[in-house]
C-alpha cells in the first residue's frame, strides 16, 4: 500500500520546504480543511430533508435547520476565527467584508475570500457543488481590516482553492509554490488523503463547457467561437456548478466559460471569490483564464460582488478564443472607421 500523505502533512511538508514560511498559511488551510469536513457532512444529507426539515424550520430535536449555504458561511467564518490567522472574510452570503476583530485575530496578517457553498442550488437534484476560497495578505498595518485588503488584484493571491462535493469530497488548492495538489476525504479515517499530486491541464483541449441556452444572448465574438467549437467534434459538456464544471476542465482539460449575456452584461461569476482563484488554480496546472481580453489575475478589483465574463482551462482553447475577440474588436474598428 503506498504510504497515505494527509492534507495536514503535505502542509507541514511544504511549509519546511519553504524558509520563510512561517505556520501562519498552514494553520489557515488547516481551519479551512476542517471546515470543509463539517460541511461535506451536512451537505450529504441534505438528502434526508424529510427527516431532518428543511432550512428555517425547526428539526426532530427542535434545532432550526438552515440554509446550507449560510450553515457553510458560518462554519467558515467559525473555523477561520479560531484559527487566529484571519482578520477578516468576505463571501457571497455578506453585503460586506466582516472583520474578525477577536483578540487572537485582529493583528493577523491573512484575510480569506470564499462562496460557501457555489452552485447550492443544485442540491435538489444531488449535482456536485462546492466551496471556493482565496486567501492574501492583508494591506493595512494591524488592527481591523478595511475594503482596501479585499479588493486586491487576483495575482496578488497567495494561495487559492476549492472543495467539490460529489461523489467524493476533494479539496484541490495551490499556493503558488507546489503547483496544484488534490485531496480526496476518506471518511473511515476523517482525513483528506493526497489523491492528485501536481494536477497538469492539458495544453490542448477538446471539451467546452458554457450554457448553451444563452447562446442568442452571446456576443457574435462568442458565438462565433461557440461555432468553431461546435464544428470541430469537440465533447460538450456543462453541469451548471462552476466548481464541478471548472473541476473536469483541470482534470479533462478543455475550457469552460461564462461569458457576457444580454441579462449579465458583465458575465455572472463573481471575480473576487469565484474567478480570481480559480484562474490562479488553473495558471499553477499550466493553463489559462481571460475574461476574452485581458488575463483574470490582472483585473482590478473595484468592489467587492463585482461579476467578470471568465473564459478558463486549456492554454489553446482560451488563445482561440480571444484571437476571435480580437478579431471582431479589428473589423468592428474598421467598419466604425
Ligand atoms: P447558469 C451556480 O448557480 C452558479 O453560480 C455557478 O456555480 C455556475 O457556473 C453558474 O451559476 C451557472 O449559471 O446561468 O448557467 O445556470
Amino acid at each position: 500500500m503506498n504510504k497515505i500523505v494527509t492534507l495536514n502533512e503535505f502542509i507541514i511538508q511544504t511549509q519546511k520546504s519553504l524558509p520563510y514560511a512561517t505556520g501562519e498559511l498552514s494553520g489557515l488551510l488547516r481551519d479551512i480543511g476542517l471546515a470543509s469536513k463539517i460541511i461535506s457532512r451536512e451537505v450529504n444529507k441534505a438528502g434526508l430533508v424529510d427527516i431532518i426539515g428543511q432550512a428555517g424550520e425547526e428539526n426532530a430535536s427542535g434545532e432550526s435547520v438552515q440554509k446550507l449555504d449560510v450553515m457553510a458561511d458560518n462554519m467558515l467564518i467559525s473555523c477561520l476565527k479560531n484559527s487566529g490567522e484571519c482578520c477578516g472574510i468576505a463571501s457571497e452570503e455578506n453585503t460586506t467584508y466582516v472583520p474578525i476583530d477577536t483578540k487572537i485575530s485582529k493583528n493577523a496578517k491573512y484575510i480569506v475570500l470564499f462562496d460557501p457553498l457555489d452552485g447550492s442550488s443544485n442540491i435538489d437534484v444531488n449535482v456536485s457543488i462546492g466551496t471556493i476560497f482565496a486567501i492574501y495578505r492583508r494591506k493595512t498595518r494591524g488592527g481591523s481590516c478595511s475594503l482596501e485588503d479585499f479588493l486586491q488584484s487576483g495575482a496578488e493571491q497567495v494561495a487559492a482553492g476549492y472543495v467539490v462535493y460529489g461523489s467524493s469530497t476533494m479539496l484541490v488548492y495551490t499556493t503558488g509554490q507546489k503547483g496544484v495538489n488534490g485531496f480526496t476525504l476518506d471518511p473511515s479515517i476523517g482525513e483528506f488523503c493526497l489523491s492528485h499530486p501536481n494536477i497538469r491541464i492539458n495544453e490542448v483541449g477538446k471539451t467546452f463547457s458554457v450554457n448553451l441556452g444563452n447562446y442568442r444572448q452571446f456576443g457574435d465574438d462568442v458565438k462565433a467561437f461557440v461555432d468553431y467549437c461546435m464544428t470541430s467534434a469537440f465533447t460538450f459538456r456543462y453541469i451548471g456548478s462552476m466548481v464541478a464544471d471548472v473541476h473536469r476542465t483541470l482534470i479533462k482539460g478543455g475550457i469552460f466559460f461564462y461569458p457576457a449575456t444580454q441579462k449579465a452584461p458583465k458575465g455572472k461569476l463573481r471575480l473576487l471569490y469565484e474567478c480570481n482563484p480559480m484562474a490562479f488554480l488553473i495558471e499553477q496546472a499550466g493553463g489559462k483564464a481571460s475574461d476574452g481580453t485581458n488575463r483574470i489575475l490582472d483585473l482590478e478589483a473595484t468592489e467587492l460582488h463585482q461579476r467578470v465574463p471568465v473564459f478558463l482551462g486549456s492554454t489553446d482553447l482560451v488563445e482561440k478564443l480571444e484571437a476571435i475577440v480580437a478579431e471582431h474588436k479589428t473589423a468592428k474598428t474598421k467598419v466604425e472607421s
